[in-house]
């Protein structure tokens, strides 16, 4: 399989790092610096319509469906085109197919959006925005509260297997203490958070890049970039 794998360190970008590590596959990453503008240039939005990274290019698909390579975008479509293309990290029976996909569109509905606002709020908003910040510090402790009901009589998402499931939740997890929330009241979610965490795939994943992580609070440049985006504003920057 030859893949080109968009991306840049942030917990959306570590859900197909990690994957791609656990199934061992070789990739060649192309930064996205998110930053700079990569993601609004032509090319990346023909292959990522949402000017948001991750996203790849499967270059194989080729060799098997006559035609061009495929590209993916969404990191939940991601993760379910590379499990089922492999036949790994996701059960193949149509129920176990449904668990899966029920608690991938939650990651990407819920979980995701939610902590994803936080950390708007807790590193980038400035001024007081005390309605906004404890808006999402709420929602992101429901979806901790609906991962800890879920885990009390399994060891992961979908039971006792290690899946997709887990490794789309799991990076914004990672970042529970810097989001400001505990873990105290969440004893499954802290047992499989480490349980994960020890698997060296994961790390691996999670040092992908990291590099490029940020160090400083962006610029008022990268603020432009990443901040106060419009249909007209992107439309502009795509040309
Ligand atoms: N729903 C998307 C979310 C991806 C996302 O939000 N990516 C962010 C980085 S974490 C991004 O590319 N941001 C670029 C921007 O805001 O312009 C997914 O799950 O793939």
């Amino acid at each position: 399989m030859s893949l080109d794998f968009y991306y840049w360190p942030t917990p959306n970008g570590w859900k197909v790092a990690i994957l791609l590590e656990e199934l061992g596959l070789p990739y060649k990453t192309i930064p996205i610096n998110i930053g700079k503008g990569d993601q609004f240039t032509p090319e990346f939005l023909a292959i990522s319509p949402n000017n948001r990274m991750p996203a790849i290019i499967d270059h194989d698909v080729a060799a098997e469906v006559p035609g061009e390579p495929i590209s993916v975008f969404e990191s939940g479509a991601i993760m379910i085109y590379l499990a089922e293309k492999t036949g790994r990290f996701m059960p193949a029976d149509p129920l176990g197919r449904k668990e899966t996909l029920e608690w991938l569109f939650w990651q990407t509905g819920n979980q995701g959006p939610m902590a994803g606002q936080l950390s708007h709020f807790v590193n980038y908003a400035q001024g007081e925005h005390t309605y906004s910040h404890e808006r999402y510090a709420g929602e992101y402790d429901r979806c901790l509260g609906v991962l800890e009901r879920r885990l009390g009589d399994r060891e992961f998402i979908l039971g006792p297997d290690y899946s997709i499931a887990d490794m789309i939740c799991w990076p914004w997890v990672l970042i529970a203490k810097p989001l400001g929330a505990s873990l105290d009241a969440f004893p499954n979610v802290s047992r499989w958070r480490q349980t994960i965490k020890a698997r060296p795939a994961v790390q691996r994943g999670v040092d992908l890049g990291k590099e490029f992580r940020r160090a400083a609070p962006p610029t008022d440049e990268e603020r432009k970039v990443l901040f106060g985006q419009t249909s007209k504003s992107v439309g502009e920057q795509a040309g």
